[in-house]
């Protein structure tokens, strides 16, 4: 039996009957179809999703995106929010619209966050070229904007005709359901392709459920981790974003309860222990807590579980400084289980533990070592106290807009960031709860993440608070979706800090001899400077503007009474304060490896590289 449709209704009807299952619960696995159109999609997709709508195909849910960048974030955060067993798709017109997500598709892969992009392509028949917005290349017509996606995708595909739909279907499908090949799946789709009717077999359509895998490790890498950590004095685990993605959080606080060993966590990790637990030890490296730092300097053996190891977990390979240190790596990519030459363990994050503390029954760390960590854990949770209530004046310390954020949400709220100063201070300063409160997004780090992502997240958990911390110059970056939140009605709390440029980059800039160059927002003075007065931007007069309910603040008393209405009202409220960007939060003295001019004039660069070289000498290899 055969059924006949265009590509883009069969795409629309296809993605409708896709279940994803773990552990016996099932779910959709494509929850809904973001889009912006244009000629490239309108007639093809478009169509299609007007057909789901009216209920003449299987019902595919369209939500209208702002800006395509942002629409891909928002079905990052979608699937981060889900654990990765559903996302969103997102069409786009062809050209612009379609490079728009580019962006957005190297932040899902590098975050492994499957999301399934589905731009506009030329016209596979060429009869009108080059069609509007084609980039024509004259070493080939086969090229087109969107091989841009190939290094960014972990799934690239052009469907130059109806036949070739079904195995690209289903290979988008499998890639977005692999746990350690995840991340933007893209078909590129020609707009003459896209209404193209063919008759297609009626099992395409079927319901399909892919199986999200638990794959065990193998026994004797198990052996040979197992054997590393009894061999431990001061073991420590750094837990990432895999140990959330497995929902292995009660394992792991088995684990580290079972066998005494404190845990550090990377950003992405950080929400995988409540922060009062005396084996968490907190964020780890360049953003890292003393507690966790301390231990890192000091451990013999380090079990990653579910990191990549990025520079800033390993303070540009410095936190770990015993010269004999050896890591174990659980990890579901090889790829990442197999850096630092570690002992590889390649499953499951939650499998992996299991089967680890079966091997490792009957061994302890010593009690004593155990002892010093909830000593230096509770320490830095004074330290943390001390940063919250500073009560700096005229204008507060972010630290202190992070303790407030912090009192009044509740157990399943959540905090949401993603580039800036605030990563790093939320990274050190905010109190875990619930496993999913913490979404910052610090793979890409990327400007205008913030809103969008909060929008996700919220789609993607209607039950919880959402709230968004976004500073001055993310807000300018991306703030367009909360156009989108307040027409779906979806609710986001957004904490706007204002401190008039980049405190982040400022700070930076400062410490490797460039003043703070072109990172505040300063009129240009009469000597040619952007060092003039503070521009006349009103952020929170342009939130208003696009239909957002909006609490201006100055004080920090006035930042908590809005707060607690914010969290109360039924619609997307945008809280405003202003504060000092020269109040970095509590240092643990770790670097990141940012090089330095090697020659200037300037005698402030010029000591800033006497300084860099000096760290680079606590540089290890790991090999
Ligand atoms: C898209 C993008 N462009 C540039 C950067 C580099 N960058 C990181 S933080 C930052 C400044 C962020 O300013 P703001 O949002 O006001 O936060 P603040 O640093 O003031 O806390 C910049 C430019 C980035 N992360 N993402
Ligand atoms: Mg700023």
């Amino acid at each position: 039996m055969t059924v006949r449709l265009t590509v883009g209704q069969a795409v629309v009807r296809f993605l409708a009957a896709q279940r994803s299952e773990r552990d016996g619960t099932e779910h959709r696995l494509i929850e809904g179809c973001f889009g912006i159109f244009g000629h490239g999609n309108v007639a093809g997709l478009g169509q299609g999703l007007l057909e789901a709508e009216l209920g003449h195909d299987g019902g595919l849910k369209y939500l209208q995106g702002r800006n395509e960048q942002a629409m891909v974030h928002a079905a990052a955060a979608f699937a981060r929010t889900r654990n990765r067993m559903s996302t969103l798709a997102c069409t786009s017109s062809i050209g612009p619209g379609a490079t728009n997500m580019v962006t957005g598709a190297a932040l899902a892969t590098i975050n492994r966050l499957p999301v399934l992009l589905l731009p506009s392509d030329v016209f596979a028949t060429r009869v009108a070229d080059p069609v509007l917005q084609q980039l024509e290349d004259p070493s080939g017509q086969d090229i087109s904007v969107n091989d841009a996606f190939r290094p960014v995708s972990r799934y690239f595909d052009r469907i130059w005709r109806p036949e070739q739909l079904p195995s690209a279907l289903l290979a988008a499908m499998r890639v977005l359901t692999d746990p350690a090949e995840t991340g933007a799946v893209t078909l590129a789709l020609p707009q003459d392709v896209q209404a193209e009717a063919y008759d297609w077999p009626a099992e395409l359509f079927r319901e399909r459920v892919w199986h999200i895998p638990r794959t065990p490790p193998d026994a004797a890498a198990v052996a040979r981790a197992a054997e590393v950590i009894r061999s431990a004095k001061r073991p420590l685990i750094v837990a990432g974003g895999g140990v959330l993605y497995s929902e292995a959080t009660g394992a792991l606080k088995e684990f580290a309860e079972t066998f005494g060993i404190p845990v550090g966590q990377t950003q992405a990790g950080k929400g995988t222990m409540r922060s009062d637990d005396p084996l968490c030890a907190g964020a780890i490296g360049a953003t890292g807590t003393t507690a966790a730092n301390e231990l890192a300097a000091l451990a013999d053996v380090v079990i990653g579980i579910g990191t990549r190891w990025s520079d800033f977990t390993t303070a540009s390979r410095t936190a770990f400084a015993e010269p004999g240190v050896q890591f174990v790596n659980i990890n579901v990519a090889s790829f990442d289980a197999a850096k630092q030459s570690g002992v590889a363990v390649v499953a499951d994050a939650r499998a992996a533990l299991d089967a680890l503390a079966l091997v490792l029954a009957g061994w302890k760390a010593e009690p004593a070592y155990r002892t010093r960590a909830a000593e230096l854990a509770a320490r830095w949770q004074a330290t943390v106290e001390a940063a919250y209530t500073t009560r700096h004046q005229p204008r507060p310390a972010q630290s202190e807009v992070i303790g407030v954020v912090n009192e009044v949400s509740g157990e399943r709220d959540v905090v949401l960031c993603a580039a800036g100063s605030m990563p790093g201070d939320l990274h050190k300063l905010w109190r875990t709860r619930d496993p999913g409160g913490y979404h910052v997004e610090y793979g890409y780090s990327c400007m205008g993440y913030e809103i969008a992502g909060g929008l996700g997240a919220k789609l993607a958990a209607p039950d919880r608070e959402v709230f968004v911390m976004v500073g001055d110059g993310s807000y300018l970056m991306m703030a367009t979706e909360l156009v989108t939140a307040v027409q779906e009605g979806v609710k986001l709390v957004v904490v706007c800090v204002d401190n008039h440029g980049f405190a982040s980059i400022g700070n930076l800039s400062e410490s490797v001899g460039s003043q703070r160059f072109g990172t505040s927002y300063r009129y240009r003075s009469p000597d040619g400077r952007l060092d003039g007065g503070f521009l006349p931007v009103d952020l929170a007069a342009n939130a208003a503007s696009l239909g957002v309910y909006v609490l201006r603040t100055r004080t920090i008393e006035e930042f908590r009474r809005a707060l607690v209405k914010a969290r109360a009202a039924d619609r997307t409220t945008l809280v405003y304060i202003e504060t000092d960007p020269l109040l970095g939060a509590p240092s643990s003295d770790a670097w990141w490896d940012v090089p330095v001019a090697e020659v200037a004039e300037l005698a402030s660069t010029r000591d800033a590289r006497a300084s860099y070289e000096k760290a680079k000498e606590r540089q290890r290899p790991y090999l």
